[in-house]
């Protein structure tokens, strides 16, 4: 199981100096820091290219979204935010490297792609479509746009409540033209809640290319109309973005309100693992691999901006594999749900919350006055003795 690179040494502790000269934004990170970001980039790349080899052996059994080539991105982001203090975000299908971050763990990840019975969802939700509060990610739905109210709704309760935590949404380009985008982002900005949202741009939503869906020439514009900042960067240099969200994070921990910050990067695989991308132009991908790859790009900068050897990059490669491994092997032997698991967690039982006493009042009126016997029961005795009657 994955422990955490450098766990404790998270933002929120401010950076030793600035970097010695470099080109490039420092983001004011220490070395190990920088470091446990590429970890986690690997770690998201090397998770999901082991969920493809389980997909092919049909052992994943659902689809597959890929975060192939927007690693910096979600990594970079979540990455900004302060765990120690409460800080939450919600993310889409793909944010796997920001759940990482947050501490959702290889072995849940295997588990709830292979629907096994002991995964986050107990096999009855096959991706990452889960939640944990306590750790500072909360379950996302499919449904574009939707989970901007709702974090608007979660970051306005920190502001009610005079607590010292920001929230972080993930919207793709295609959500930006959704009602639920509008109205959550607008609620937002007019309340200055605590929020950052962050517009994923990677170029498509499906197979529609970003401007067959929107006039706007960038998505940050759309943050004018709304009254917020809103900013550009790079989404693929993980230090960029990792700056400009923490930026609006720090924002949004002043009391100064909801930010929206356009990561531009490119979603190279299909919407899942199934589609076969057949309306991209030719040679884009390549492209975007050959010349713009998160990953390649991080590790020429560590290896010639911060002088960091191949072999601790190597090092840290091997210490991923060797997590997924063992994690793999883990959930490989967990067991199917039962079906009784696809009720646990719908229905309270027992109640969690006492009943008020003005509605205990009423109930027991109805149960003792009003309620005929003919009403039925599942009390086998009572249901006898009315058979019997
Ligand atoms: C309101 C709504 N409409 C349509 C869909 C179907 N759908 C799922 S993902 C997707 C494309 C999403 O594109 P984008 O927002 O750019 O995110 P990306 O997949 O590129 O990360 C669509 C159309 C949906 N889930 N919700
Ligand atoms: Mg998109």
């Amino acid at each position: 199981m994955a422990t955490r690179a450098g766990a404790g040494s998270r933002p929120g502790k401010q950076p030793a100096a600035r970097a010695r000269g470099e080109s490039g934004p420092d983001a004011g990170l220490t070395r190990e820091q920088k470091l446990e970001l590429y970890y986690f980039m690997r770690l998201t790349r090397s998770l999901e290219e082991r969920l493809v080899n389980l997909y092919r052996q049909t052992k994943v059994v659902g689809g597959l979204f890929r975060s192939l080539g927007q690693e910096a991105d979600a990594v970079g982001s979540a990455y900004a935010l302060d765990r120690s203090k409460g800080d939450v975000l919600s993310p889409l299908i793909r944010n796997l490297g920001s759940m990482l971050v947050q501490g959702a763990t290889p072995l849940e990840i295997l588990r709830q792609y292979m629907a096994k019975g002991d995964s986050p969802t107990r096999g009855r939700e096959l991706n990452i479509h889960f939640g944990s509060p306590d750790r500072g990610f909360i379950g996302q739905i499919s449904h574009l746009g939707d989970m901007v109210p709702v974090m608007a709704g979660v970051t306005l309760s920190f502001k009610l409540r005079k607590q010292d935590r920001v929230g972080l949404v993930y919207v793709g380009d295609g959500a930006t033209s959704t009602g639920a985008f509008h109205e959550g982002i607008n609620f937002a900005a007019v309340q200055r809640c605590p929020l950052v949202v962050i517009v994923e741009n990677n170029g498509y939503a499906y197979s529609t290319p970003v401007h067959k869906q929107t006039a706007a020439a960038e998505l940050k514009d759309k943050a004018a109309g709304y009254g917020i900042p809103g900013e550009r960067a790079d989404g693929n240099d993980v230090l960029a973005v990792y700056e400009v969200t923490r930026r609006a994070v720090d924002r949004a921990r002043r009391g100064e309100g909801t930010s929206l910050i356009e990561l531009v990067t490119y979603r190279r695989k299909g919407h899942a693992e199934h589609d076969n991308q057949s309306y991209v132009p030719k040679g884009e991908i390549e492209r975007w691999e050959r010349e713009n790859d998160p990953l390649t790009r991080y590790v020429a900068r560590l290896t010639e901006g911060e002088g960091v050897s191949p072999a601790e990059l190597e090092a840290i490669d091997a210490r991923v594999m060797r997590e997924i491994d063992v994690a793999t092997d883990e959930a490989e032997q967990s067991p199917v749900p039962e079906p009784q698991d696809s009720l646990v967690g719908i229905y309270a039982d027992p109640p969690t919350l006492e009943p008020l006493w003005f509605r205990e009042g009423i109930r027991s009126a109805v149960e003792e006055h009003e309620r005929p016997a003919s009403w039925g029961t599942h009390d086998p005795d009572t249901v006898k003795a009315t058979e019997d009657a």
